[in-house]
């Protein structure tokens, strides 16, 4: 295992969920962090947390659907905080469980722009001076959607396959270079996804996760940390975890 001790790490949407689970087990581990997402006071809220834990935080507020405010943050980070060691692409989204042909375009822009462009978006800014310094990892927060495709499900499905795809890709491309790429790929976790999803809906909502013991967004944190703490010449390509409810995408067990 290799300690993470003084690293940077930049995380997008550490201001919910998987993102910022990742930031306190990051923080306890003695990362540096910049915490990246929309919403500035939730950043803040975490901050303040973790602060309490003399964790060295820098705040991003930023849409990683806006190309041009992606590459001035990256380029504008203090020098302290501009050799990012780690980047975990998380920001991400689902809006709208419709038959493709009954689908709303806005929802269909919304998650290409955030989970495909996004996470593009980043990546191209972030790892030129990986490439540079001549060390990094690159975590992508994929999804179980991403392998298997549920009915309603198609575009979401789309932009996890978009990834899953633009992972490999970045792995064969930083080939002979000392970077790492990895994909981590969760199935049901509770967190705001589904709240997104229906639109601020909560019962709906509160229905996926009915009868299941889901995954929590510190279980998937905690893989994201063995892939990240590996010896520097092992690289985890890809990591598939979901529930004991669950079998695939669409077959979960449900006791009630
Ligand atoms: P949450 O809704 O709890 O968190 C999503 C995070 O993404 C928030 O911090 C949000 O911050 C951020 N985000 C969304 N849009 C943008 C944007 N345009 N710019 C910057 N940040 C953005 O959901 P999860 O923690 O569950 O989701 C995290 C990732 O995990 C996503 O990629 C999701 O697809 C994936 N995933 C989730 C699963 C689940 O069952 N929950 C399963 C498999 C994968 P803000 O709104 O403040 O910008
Ligand atoms: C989230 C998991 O199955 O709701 O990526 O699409 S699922």
């Amino acid at each position: 295992m290799i300690s993470i001790q003084n690293q940077i790490v930049l995380i997008t949407g550490a201001s919910s969920g998987i993102g910022a689970a990742c930031a306190r087990i990051l923080a306890d581990a003695g990362a540096k962090l910049i915490l990246a997402a929309r919403r500035q006071e939730r950043l803040q809220q975490l901050a303040a947390e973790l602060d309490n834990k003399s964790a060295d935080i820098h705040l991003l507020q930023l849409d990683v659907r806006d190309r041009l405010a992606v590459e001035s943050a990256i380029s504008n980070l203090p020098p302290e905080w501009s050799d990012i060691d780690i980047l975990i692409n998380n920001a991400g989204l689902s809006r709208g469980l419709d038959k493709l042909h009954e689908g709303d375009t806005q929802d269909w822009d919304e998650m290409i722009d955030t989970n495909i462009k996004g996470l593009l978006y980043l990546t191209r800014y972030v790892v030129p001076g990986m490439v540079k310094r001549n060390r990094g990892h690159v975590v992508n927060i994929g999804s179980i959607a991403g392998h298997q495709i549920y009915p309603k499900g198609n575009v979401y499905c789309g932009t996890k396959a978009a990834v899953k795809a633009i992972s490999e890709g970045l792995k064969q491309d930083l080939l002979g270079t000392p970077i790492r790429v990895t994909s981590v790929d969760p199935g049901m976790v509770e967190t705001e996804f589904s709240q997104v999803r229906f639109h601020g809906d909560s019962d709906r909502a509160q229905q996926v996760y009915q009868g299941v013991t889901p995954l929590t967004p510190d279980d998937v944190a905690d893989v994201i940390f063995f892939c990240v703490t590996r010896p520097t010449h092992v690289n985890i390509n890809e990591v598939i975890l979901m529930p004991v409810d669950q079998a695939s995408v669409t077959m979960v067990n449900r006791r009630t």
